[in-house]
């Protein structure tokens, strides 16, 4: 490694606080360096090629190096780097992409507010639900329902919406007015003898428990991600959405689809909503809808919404200084374009999928893998350490990381959500690609099995 990048990791650590990290364990080892990327893969500062099995963060759809999208920035540049669309003032941009986004959406999502991140969006969307209701003079309905180990950001509003326990711990209390229900996953919450559709109904069915136990008339919505990612790539039943949207629709409450992974193609549809046929009343979306080359989200709003929000002659008090910022809606712009041209969204339905599929489930027969889950352009392998009994290791988390180490190492990465490796490649990947990706799965649940083979049942 040159000098240079010796010490930029020194600085690294001494002065940049990342993400979701033990501080500490950066101070002592240090971060990877990042510093190029190609198509589907990224390089570090040691000249590794790396295939990015991640899509950055499930964002790169059409790859890194997309000229296209420099340039589509640098004209906005010096268009129009910057004007707010406060105070009633709009730009090209901005109105080209709402309309773009109105023909790609479900029908009647037809208005669209931006953001600058999925968390944004997600507090937007909250921030919406209640007022309106309150328009609505329904002011009790403040409760949102969401999912356990479900994902919708960092902000506290929805850090809270999410399910995740690790993130309730850090915020003091959590805000007030969400509950949660169980997620459909079957692997690990499905009874013995269980089908996998009976448990999807059951699974769905938790969320008409919670409306009855908080009380029908204190309920605004349901949230929930069409695939739940970060919290392991849990695939639903078949079963599992028409009946929370029969529920949804009996007691009249709203429904908000955080698409922030599965808008933009993830499986074989614009929108995850349009794959499971639900029918949202708002859809968040963020990361792919610019591949990551800029920041940029949104909030998809049914005109039902909208039509109240229109019926009353007063301020909805909400949005960001970079609400439809006009370099991120031309790059917005420019992406979709692409993923038109190059039929990413139809590929993934007709070729890239299947591939991914058919490449999994060469590993469901592997001693250390449980389950191997693929929908659209995502895959999980699920590590155990009995494959009969569904037994885990102990210490969860502690395999994960040590296979996920040695998948960076050998050149593909996978994240590890506890000891479930996940996967969402870029749309672009070709067969060439899977097959990469499939050698070193192989070597690096081959090493692992090595690592931990004394608490594997034989
Ligand atoms: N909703 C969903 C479904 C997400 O996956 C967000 C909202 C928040 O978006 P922002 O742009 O505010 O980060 C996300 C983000 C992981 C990981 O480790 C996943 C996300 C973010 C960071 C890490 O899988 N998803």
């Amino acid at each position: 490694m040159s000098q240079q990048y010796a010490q930029l990791k020194e600085l690294d650590a001494l002065h940049h606080l990342h993400p979701f990290t033990t501080h500490s364990s950066l101070r002592s080892g240090g971060a990877r360096v990042i510093v190029r990327g190609e198509g589907p893969y990224i390089y570090d500062s040691e000249g590794a090629r790396i295939l990015d099995g991640m899509s950055g963060l499930w964002t790169t759809a059409v790859g890194y190096g997309r000229e296209e999208l420099a340039k589509a920035a640098y004209d906005q540049m010096l268009q129009l780097p910057f004007y707010n669309t406060f105070f009633r003032t709009t730009h090209p941009p901005v109105v080209e992409l709402s309309r773009k986004l109105a023909e790609l959406a479900p029908a009647p999502l037809n208005n669209v507010f931006y953001g600058s991140s999925g968390s944004e969006s997600n507090d937007t969307a909250i921030r919406l639900i209640r007022h309106y209701w309150v328009l609505k003079g329904e002011p009790k309905r403040r409760i949102i329902i969401s999912r356990k180990n479900g994902y919708h950001g960092s902000t506290i509003a929805a850090g809270s919406m999410g399910g995740m326990s690790h993130v309730h711990a850090h915020s003091y209390p959590v805000y007030e007015g969400f509950r949660h229900i169980m997620d459909p996953y079957w692997y690990g919450e499905g009874r013995d003898g269980e089908s996998l559709e009976d448990f999807g109904v059951r699974a769905a069915q938790a969320l008409e428990d919670e409306i009855l136990a908080v009380g029908p008339e204190n309920v605004a919505a349901f949230a929930a991600e069409p695939v739940e990612g970060a919290g392991g790539v849990k695939i639903a039943p078949s079963t599992y959405w028409p009946e929370i949207q029969r529920i949804v629709d009996k007691y009249g409450i709203l429904l908000l689809a955080d698409e922030v992974i599965t808008g933009f193609g993830r499986l074989g549809t614009w929108f995850g909503s349009d794959y499971y046929g639900i029918r949202p009343d708002i859809i968040t979306f963020a990361k792919a809808a610019t591949s990551g080359y800029i920041p940029l989200s949104g909030n998809l709003v049914h005109d039902r919404i909208v039509d109240v929000l229109m019926a009353h002659n007063d301020d909805f008090n909400h949005g960001y200084t970079f609400s439809g910022h006009p370099v991120a809606c031309a790059v917005a712009l420019k992406n979709i374009e692409i993923m038109e041209r190059e039929r990413l969204v139809e590929r993934v339905n007709e070729v890239t999928g299947p591939a991914l599929a058919k490449m999994m489930a060469k590993f469901k027969d592997h001693p250390l893998v449980g389950e191997v889950r693929t929908v659209g352009m995502f895959g999980a392998i699920e590590l155990v350490a009995d494959k009969k009994t569904r037994r885990r290791f102990a210490d969860p988390g502690r395999v994960g990381l040590i296979c996920r180490n040695h998948f960076f190492q050998n050149g593909f990465i996978m994240r590890a959500v506890f000891d479930t490796m996940v996967t969402a490649p870029p749309l672009i990947c070709t067969q060439e690609h899977f097959d990469e990706a499939e050698a070193v799965i192989r070597k690096s649940l081959d090493q692992t099995l090595d690592d931990v083979a004394s608490e594997v049942a034989a």
